[in-house]
C-alpha cells in the first residue's frame, strides 16, 4: 500500500473518538457475545493472507482504550484476494450465530485515478471445524456468507470534515454442528477498515416470572419455539405448573402457569418473603400479608395467624382475620311472670356482646329446696319443658312450663357466644328466683254414657291429661237441660264413674265435671246431654206390684241359696285343689325356710303340659265379658290396655288386660301364661290380683285389677316430692308386705324394681311382673352377664350377678334399691354409671349415697339390705316390723340422712360392715374415692378441709366428675366434712 494511500485510512482510529459511543456498551442479556474484536486489548494475532493485505493497526477509543482495527486498501492494483482469517471461535451451545460487522468504506469516486480497480464491498466467509486448526489456511474450505457492501462511504471531504461513516452489517450463519468455526473477510480491491467485528449467539435469558424461574435457553434452531418448564421460587407452590416458550431470538414468550407464595410469605419483587412481625398470612397465595385483627398479635416475622391477647379468644370457625373476642356479658334486667306452674322469663340483651354477633342464650333450670342461704338446688327434673328450647336461644325470651306447684325455682340464664366454650372462667348469668303457684288439675275432656234406664244413669270418664297431683275427687253436676241451670243437683266420685238415680224418665239432662286436687277445683268439663229412658206403656197398679214385690223377693231368696250352695262347693274343690301343689314342692327349692300353713309357690314349668298349670291356677274368661278401652303400655309379648270386666251377677270392674300379640309361638304361648300361672297362685293385697285368663279365644288375654296410677317409677318422677315421708314409708311398707307374702310362698322375684310395682288410685303398691326367666329377658333394664344369663345389673346382689344366686335375700338387696329409687322419687340407681362400673363399685364395697331429704331409718335399712353377706340381710318380715314402726312414730322421720353425721363420709358409701372409721384427711379422701371421681379426684391436690369444703359442683365439673348424683354429694360431703374436722371425727 502506498503511502498516499495508507494516509487515506490512517487517520480512520483517530476518528472513532468522534463514533464510538462514550458510554461502555452494553450488549442485550439475549446476546451471547463469542468474539468481541473491541474487548480485546492486545494483538488479535487474526492471519492475512496475502500478508501485505489485511494490516492490524492499534488505535484508542474517547477512553484512550486500546482497540483493534483491520484496514486494507489496495485500490490502485489489479486482482486483489486479500483474505483476513479470525481465530478459531468456540461455538458452544450456539446453534445460530450473527456476525456484526462494523466497518468504514472510501467511496472509489473520491479517490482519483483509481476507476477500474477500486472496489466498494467486500466478502465474509466461515468455515466450520471441530478443532483449531492454527496458522493453516485454505481458502477454497471456507463458504461465503455474504457481500458486504456498505450503506454509507465516505469521501475525502469527509476526512476534511472529521464526518466518519460507519456502516452496520449483521449477518446469520448456521445452522452449525461443528465445535468452532473461522470467519474470514476477503478483500477484492476496497478501501476498508474493519473497525470492529463481534460474533455471538442469542439465547433466552434465565428469568422469574409468576414466582416460577427458567433458566438459560438456548433457541434450537429447528424449532421456532422452546417450551421451557419453570420452577417455583423458595417459600411457594406451584398453583399451575409454569411454563414459557424460547422464541429463536431469545425472547420469553407466553407465560402459562404461576407459583403461589406459602402461608407466612409475600410476593416482593419476584420472590416469597416471610411476613413482618404484626403482620401474617393464613393461606397460600399472593395476597399481601395482613395486619393482625384487633386484640391480636405476631411477634414472629413469617406468621401464620396472630395469637389472641389474654382473655381473647377466637372460635373454631372464626377466620384469622377476624378479631379476637370473648364471651359476652351476663343478660340483663330479666323479668318473670308466673301462671300457675308455668313462668315466662324475659330479660335484655348483655351489654356486651364479646365481639360478636352469634350471641344465644340459655337457660338452667334449678329447683332449690329450703329457706337457708344458700338453699340447696339441683338440676330440674327432665319433665320441665322449655318453649322454643332451653339452649341456643337466639330471642331473649322463654316459657317453662310443666314445673311443680308451690316450689322455689332458680333459672340461670347466660348469653353465650361462639368462644364461651373457650372461657369457662368468664361466663356469667343473670339468675333469677321464683315460687311456683298450685295448678288445679286440667278438664276432664272424656264422658262417656255406660246404661240409661227410665230413673238413672251410669257414667264414666277420663281422668284430667294433667292432674297436677293427686285427684281426690271428682264433682259432678247435672240439670234438667230446659231449667238452665236455675235448679241443679252436685254428687262426688271419687272414682272415675258414677250413677245418678232420681232422674225424670225420658228427660234430657246436661251434666258438667270437675276434678278437685289439693290445689282446688280444676276447669269444668265441657257440658255432656243425656236423656233418660222414655216411661214404659202400662203402669202398674198397687195390686199387681205387690205381686211383683213377692215374685223379685222370692227370686232374690233362690239367687241367695244358689249362690250359698256355690261358695260351699267352690271352697271344697278349693281345698281338695289345694293338695296339688304341695306334691309339687319338691321341684323347686332355693333354701328358703317356709312357715308351716302357709301356701307353697308351685312352679309351673314342672308340669309336663304348661297349659295345665294355667288352667289350675286362673279362671278362664268369657272375651265377650271384657270391653277394652285403650293401649296403656307395651309389653314384650303385646299391648297392655285398661278396660272393664263384667262377669255374670258381678259388678263391673276396671281391669288391665295383657294381650299376646298374633303369630306367636308355642313357646311364646307358654311363657305369656306361666306369668298368669304364676300370679294366680297369689292372693295378697299387695300383689297384683289376677282376675283369670282368655286362652279359648283370640288374642290370648292376662286380665288383672286395675292399677290407676300406672307403674311406680313413672308414677314417682310425675309427682316429684308432693307425698310427705308416712305416704312414702306407707308404699314401701305395702311393697315389703307383698314381698314378704311372696317369700313366705317361696317365691323369688329376681326382678324387683319401682318398675315393676303398680300403683292404685289409693296409693296402694303392688308387685307384679312375674315370671321365671322370660321375666328377665322381659326387661329393658337386664343386661347379659359374662355367664350369659340377663340380670337386672342396678337392682340385682353381687351374687346373685356373680353365680346366679337367686333368693329371697337376694330379693331383699333390690328391695333396698327400690327402697333408694321410692326415697329419690324415681332417680335412676347409679345414675349414668355402666353396669361394668356398678358391678365393680359394689364389689369393692361401695353403695349408693342417701337420697336428698332421707329419713336416716331408711337409709340404715337400705345399707342393711345391701349387705353383702346375704343371711345378714333384713327378712321381709322385719322389713315389714320396722316400717311399721316408723308409721306408727312418724317423728322418726325428721332425722335425716344427710344431716346426720354418720354417713358424712358417703359418696357411693363402703357398706357399714366394712367401712373403717374415718378419722384422718387421707382416710376420708379414700372413701371419697368413688368409681366416676375416682379418676378426676386423683388429679387434686388438696391442701386443707377449708379448700375443699368451698368445693362447688362446678369446680367438680372442671374435674371431671359429671354426674349430677355424686357431685351433689360431693358437695354435700365436703361440707359435712369441713363441720366434722371442726367439731372432731365422725363415728361411722
Ligand atoms: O307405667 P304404666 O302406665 O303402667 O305403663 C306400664 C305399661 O302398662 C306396660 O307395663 C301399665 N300396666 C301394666 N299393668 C297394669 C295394671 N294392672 N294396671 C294399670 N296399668 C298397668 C304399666
Amino acid at each position: 500500500m502506498d503511502c498516499n494511500a495508507r494516509s487515506l485510512l490512517f487517520i480512520l482510529p483517530l476518528l472513532l473518538s468522534r463514533v464510538v459511543p462514550v458510554f461502555p456498551i452494553i450488549y442485550p442479556p439475549n446476546e451471547v457475545n463469542l468474539l468481541d474484536s473491541k474487548a480485546s486489548q492486545g494483538e488479535l494475532g487474526w492471519i492475512s493472507y496475502p500478508s501485505h493485505g489485511w494490516e492490524e493497526i492499534s488505535g484508542v477509543d474517547e477512553h484512550y482504550t486500546p482497540i483493534r482495527t483491520f484496514q486494507v486498501c489496495n485500490v490502485m492494483e489489479y486482482s486483489q484476494n486479500n483474505w483476513l482469517r479470525t481465530n478459531w471461535i468456540p461455538r458452544q451451545s450456539a446453534q445460530k450465530v450473527y456476525v456484526e460487522l462494523k466497518f468504514t468504506l472510501r467511496d472509489c469516486n473520491s479517490i482519483p485515478l483509481v476507476l477500474g480497480t477500486c472496489k466498494e464491498t467486500f466478502n465474509l466467509h466461515y468455515l466450520e471445524t471441530d478443532d483449531d486448526q492454527g496458522s493453516h489456511f485454505r481458502e477454497h474450505q471456507f463458504s461465503k456468507i455474504d457481500t458486504i457492501a456498505a450503506d454509507e462511504s465516505f469521501t475525502q471531504m469527509d476526512l476534511g470534515d472529521r464526518i466518519l461513516k460507519l456502516n452496520t452489517e449483521v449477518r446469520e450463519v448456521g445452522p452449525m454442528t461443528k465445535k468452532g468455526f473461522y470467519l474470514a473477510f476477503q478483500d477484492v480491491g476496497a478501501c476498508v477498515a474493519l473497525v470492529s467485528v463481534r460474533v455471538y449467539f442469542k439465547k433466552c435469558p434465565n428469568t422469574v416470572r409468576n414466582l416460577a424461574s427458567f433458566p438459560d435457553t438456548v433457541p434450537i434452531d429447528s424449532q421456532s419455539l422452546v417450551e421451557v418448564k419453570g420452577s417455583c421460587v423458595n417459600h411457594s407452590k406451584e398453583e399451575e405448573p409454569p411454563r414459557m416458550y424460547c422464541s429463536t431470538e431469545g425472547e420469553w414468550l407466553v407465560p402459562i402457569g404461576k407459583c403461589l407464595c406459602n402461608p407466612g410469605y409475600e410476593e416482593r419483587s419476584n420472590t416469597c418473603q416471610m411476613c413482618r412481625a404484626g403482620f401474617y398470612k393464613a393461606a397460600l397465595g399472593n395476597a399481601e400479608c395482613s395486619k393482625c385483627p384487633p386484640h391480636s398479635f405476631s411477634h414472629h416475622e413469617g406468621s401464620l395467624h396472630c395469637g389472641c391477647e389474654k382473655n381473647f379468644f377466637r372460635a373454631d370457625g372464626d377466620p384469622a382475620s377476624m378479631a379476637c373476642t370473648h364471651p359476652p356479658s351476663a343478660p340483663r334486667n330479666v323479668i318473670s311472670s308466673i301462671n300457675e306452674t308455668s313462668v315466662i322469663l324475659d330479660w335484655s340483651w348483655p351489654e356486651d356482646a364479646g365481639g360478636r354477633r352469634d350471641v344465644t342464650f340459655t337457660v338452667v333450670c334449678k329447683r332449690c329446696r329450703g329457706n337457708g342461704a344458700p338453699p340447696r338446688c339441683e338440676p330440674c327434673r327432665s319433665g320441665v319443658r322449655f318453649l322454643p328450647r332451653a339452649a341456643g336461644l337466639v330471642n331473649t325470651t322463654v316459657t317453662v312450663g310443666e314445673l311443680l306447684a308451690h316450689t322455689n325455682y332458680t333459672f340461670e340464664i347466660e348469653a353465650q357466644n361462639g368462644v364461651s366454650p373457650l372461657a369457662p372462667r368468664m361466663r356469667q348469668y343473670a339468675a333469677v328466683t321464683i315460687t311456683t303457684n298450685q295448678a288445679a288439675p286440667s278438664p276432664v275432656t272424656v264422658i262417656k254414657k255406660e246404661k240409661t234406664s227410665r230413673n238413672s244413669v251410669s257414667l264414666s270418664w277420663v281422668e284430667p291429661e294433667r292432674p297436677n297431683g293427686i285427684i281426690l275427687d271428682y264433682e259432678i253436676k247435672y240439670y234438667e237441660k230446659e231449667e238452665q241451670e236455675t235448679s241443679y243437683t252436685i254428687l262426688r266420685a271419687r272414682g272415675c264413674n258414677v250413677t245418678l238415680n232420681g232422674l225424670k224418665p225420658n228427660t234430657a239432662y246436661l251434666l258438667q265435671i270437675r276434678a278437685r286436687t289439693a290445689a282446688g277445683y280444676g276447669a269444668s268439663s265441657p257440658s255432656f246431654q243425656f236423656e233418660t229412658s222414655p216411661d214404659s206403656a202400662f203402669s202398674i197398679s198397687s195390686e199387681s206390684s205387690q205381686v211383683v214385690l213377692i215374685a223379685i223377693s222370692s227370686a232374690v231368696a233362690i239367687i241367695l241359696l244358689t249362690v250359698l250352695l256355690y261358695v260351699l262347693i267352690g271352697r271344697f274343690c278349693c281345698h281338695s285343689k289345694s293338695k296339688h301343689p304341695d306334691e309339687k314342692r319338691l321341684h323347686f327349692g332355693n333354701g328358703h325356710l317356709r312357715l308351716p300353713g302357709v301356701r307353697t309357690y308351685v312352679d309351673p314349668h314342672t308340669y309336663e303340659d304348661p297349659s295345665q298349670a294355667v288352667h289350675e291356677f286362673a279362671k278362664e274368661l268369657d272375651a265377650s265379658c271384657i270391653a277394652i278401652d285403650k293401649v296403656v303400655g307395651a309389653g314384650e309379648f303385646g299391648e297392655v290396655c285398661s278396660g272393664r270386666l263384667k262377669l255374670p251377677s258381678k259388678k263391673e270392674i276396671c281391669v288391665a288386660i295383657k294381650t299376646l300379640k298374633g303369630g306367636y309361638t308355642d313357646k311364646q304361648r307358654r311363657d305369656f301364661l306361666a306369668e298368669a300361672s304364676i300370679m294366680g297362685q297369689f292372693d295378697h293385697p299387695n300383689i297384683i290380683r289376677l282376675e283369670g285368663v282368655v286362652t279359648r279365644s283370640k288374642p290370648v288375654m292376662i286380665v288383672t285389677e286395675y292399677m290407676e296410677n300406672g307403674s311406680l317409677d313413672s308414677f314417682l318422677r310425675k309427682h316429684d316430692a308432693q307425698f310427705t315421708g308416712i305416704q312414702l314409708v306407707g308404699m314401701l311398707r305395702g311393697i315389703a308386705s307383698g314381698m314378704k307374702y311372696l317369700s313366705d310362698m317361696g317365691y323369688v322375684h329376681r326382678d324387683l324394681a319401682a318398675r315393676n310395682i303398680l300403683v292404685n288410685s289409693n296409693l296402694v303398691c303392688k308387685v307384679s311382673d312375674f315370671g321365671l326367666s322370660r321375666v328377665l329377658e322381659d326387661d329393658p333394664e337386664a343386661a347379659y352377664t359374662t355367664r350369659g344369663g340377663k340380670i337386672p345389673i342396678r337392682w340385682t346382689a353381687p351374687e346373685a350377678i356373680a353365680y346366679r344366686k337367686f333368693t329371697s335375700a337376694s330379693d331383699a338387696w333390690s328391695y333396698g334399691i327400690v327402697l333408694w329409687e321410692v326415697m329419690s322419687y324415681g332417680e335412676r340407681p347409679y345414675w349414668e354409671m355402666s353396669n361394668q362400673d356398678v358391678i365393680k363399685a359394689v364389689d369393692e364395697g361401695y353403695r349408693l349415697p342417701p337420697p336428698m331429704d332421707c329419713p336416716a331409718t331408711l337409709y340404715q335399712l337400705m345399707l342393711d339390705c345391701w349387705q353383702k353377706e346375704r343371711n345378714n340381710r333384713p327378712k321381709f318380715e322385719q322389713i315389714v316390723s320396722i316400717l311399721d314402726k316408723l308409721i306408727r312414730n312418724p317423728g322418726s322421720l325428721k332425722i335425716t340422712a344427710n344431716t346426720t353425721s354418720r354417713p358424712a363420709n358417703l359418696l357411693l358409701d363402703r357398706s357399714s360392715s366394712e367401712a373403717p372409721s374415718v378419722g384422718t384427711m387421707g382416710d376420708w379422701m379414700d372413701g371419697m374415692r368413688t368409681l366416676p371421681c375416682k379418676e378426676a379426684f386423683s388429679g387434686v391436690s388438696y391442701s386443707s378441709c377449708d379448700t375443699l369444703a368451698k368445693t362447688s359442683t362446678e369446680d367438680l365439673k372442671k374435674i371431671g366428675v359429671t354426674i349430677v348424683g355424686p357431685q351433689k354429694k360431693i358437695v354435700s360431703s365436703l361440707k359435712a366434712l369441713d363441720s366434722h374436722t371442726k367439731n372432731g371425727p365422725v363415728p361411722v
